[in-house]
């Protein structure tokens, strides 16, 4: 029987994590290609349609590719990471980190996606970034694909619509794999793979706008980056000894509305539906409630011979996730017209949201962790966590950010006691450590960072960095192991 543990494990990384798009910049340097996130522009809040700007059309890229338009690109120019990673990582090294979780661009190292040879100019800027990393003792835990994709392949082949692209994903990892051996232990093979249903362009680089039948172009992408994650596991093991690869799941633990077993049903359903995804990965099987759903809802997967034991020889090492929030299930007619819908959702009366409307929840950290572990018996690890907010810049440069502070220390108060519930729990990185640009709104004024970034949201600023008050208290919790919140 293992010991019931009192806090964190003495070896618990403690870190935070970021996505090259929204960080590095320099989008067009070092022999970069074009990658999707390339193509997103800053749309004003009043503007918006929907709850984010991740969707894009086909013309719409034609548009941009001509010079058409003369919006904004944050992601284009991120916090510039690219020329500054050193000053970071001397800042993430001062906070303590024990772990960086990033993403390679997939189009610095094969700017088309499908070339025959890698840029090494691309490769060396990685090994100079795992060095510096090193250095200080602090482990990259390296993401693949991060909603990246080399826009040549959105524009070849649809994206991971098509099969094709299974081979150049692999190409790429086993590259990196090779590359990096002996300098990145822990990697994730897709950021967030659940996103694709509610974003096939942000999820899979596949526009949808000219397919007949959406849900089958979906699912079909979703198989073959099952079987793409499943083959780049494979090779990670053989590569790199010792390697710990895991999946990446955007965690929606959720309430029913009511004790309605209407409700409960629907919400047990829409839960499977969110974890159709680490089931695949974790049991290396397609679940059989998915049989169902696919029949009524027309969908056909189309699989090679052999895909079905690939999927089953090369489970995860560990399950991770991010988690911001919780949801809240109906099957009444407010949950028809709020389905799928994060940001409009049904409101808990029991939980504040944040100003973007992600209602915070660290209770459900522990109900998610407890559920996650009973199902599948692996490590766990929290890859993003945090909150979303408007800071403001005193005077005196200072950033006082309690609120942020009270958020990640419930958090994390919470995350303490699934552990002595018996949870495994590898580490936590607390998500865009430095600020950085917005995933779903493209903002720079959506911060999460202890480190403020000078940028705002049209791109006008110094770049400077300073520290947040969350700076020092981040420090102390990662000093005393999560003992001083
Ligand atoms: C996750 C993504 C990140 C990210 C974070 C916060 O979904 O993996 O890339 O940015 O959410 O979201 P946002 O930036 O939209 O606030």
């Amino acid at each position: 029987m293992a010991a019931v543990l009192n806090g964190f494990p003495e070896n618990f990384l403690w870190g935070g994590a970021t996505a090259a798009n929204q960080l590095e910049g320099a989008f067009d340097q070092g022999g970069k290609g074009l990658s999707t996130a390339d193509m997103i522009a800053f749309v004003p809040k009043d503007k918006r349609q929907g709850d984010h700007s991740m969707e894009i059309s086909t013309e719409r890229i034609a548009q941009i590719l001509a010079g058409e338009t003369d919006d904004w690109f944050p992601k284009r120019e991120g916090v510039d990471f690219y020329h500054r990673y050193k000053e970071d990582i001397a800042l993430f090294a001062e906070m303590g980190f024990k772990v960086f979780r990033m993403s390679i661009n997939w189009a610095r190292i094969f700017p088309n996606g499908d070339d025959a040879l890698p840029n090494e100019q691309g490769l060396q800027f990685y090994d100079d970034v795992f060095d510096e990393l090193l250095k200080y003792g602090i482990e990259p835990l390296v993401t693949l694909s991060h909603y990246e994709t080399p826009l040549g392949l959105t524009q070849k082949y649809n994206g991971w619509a098509s099969r094709e692209v299974v081979g150049f994903y692999v190409k790429y990892a086993e590259t990196v794999f090779t590359r990096y051996r002996s300098k990145v232990k822990y990697w994730l093979t897709f950021n967030e793979i659940n996103v694709m249903l509610f974003s096939p362009y942000t999820g899979g680089g596949i526009l949808t706008d000219h397919v007949e039948n959406k849900l089958q172009t979906v699912f079909q992408g979703l198989h073959h980056q099952f079987v793409a994650s499943s083959l780049a596991t494979k090779l990670g093991h053989e590569i790199i000894p010792g390697s710990q690869i895991g999946c990446m799941l955007a965690r929606m633990e959720s309430y029913a509305n009511t004790c309605n077993p209407a409700d409960v049903r629907k919400r047990q359903q829409e839960d499977q539906m969110n974890l159709f995804f680490t089931d695949v990965h974790a049991r290396g099987k397609y679940p059989r409630y998915m049989d169902r759903y696919f029949a009524e809802n027309n969908i056909v997967i189309a699989r090679e011979p052999g895909d079905d034991e690939i999927l089953a020889a090369n489970t995860v090492d560990f399950i991770s996730f991010s988690y911001y929030m919780t949801l809240t299930v109906s099957a009444g007619p407010e949950g028809e017209a709020t389905a799928g819908n994060l940001l409009g959702g049904i409101k808990n009366p029991y939980l504040k949201a944040s100003d973007w409307g992600w209602q915070i929840d660290p209770v459900g950290l522990r109900i998610t962790l407890n559920n996650l572990y009973d199902r599948y018996q692996k490590p766990l690890f929290i890859v993003e966590n945090g909150l979303g907010a408007f800071d403001k810049v005193e005077a005196d440069g200072a950033v006082h950010d309690h609120y942020r502070i009270d958020y990640l220390r419930e958090h994390i108060k919470e995350m303490k006691e699934a552990v002595k519930d018996g949870v495994e729990l590898m580490g936590y990185t607390a998500w865009g450590p430095i600020d950085l640009v917005s995933m779903s709104t493209s903002e720079m004024s959506k911060r999460y960072g202890f480190i403020y970034v000078d940028l705002d949201d049209t791109g006008s600023g110094t770049l400077n960095r300073s520290k947040k008050d969350s700076f020092a208290w981040y420090k102390q919790v990662i000093s005393s192991n999560g003992e001083i919140l």
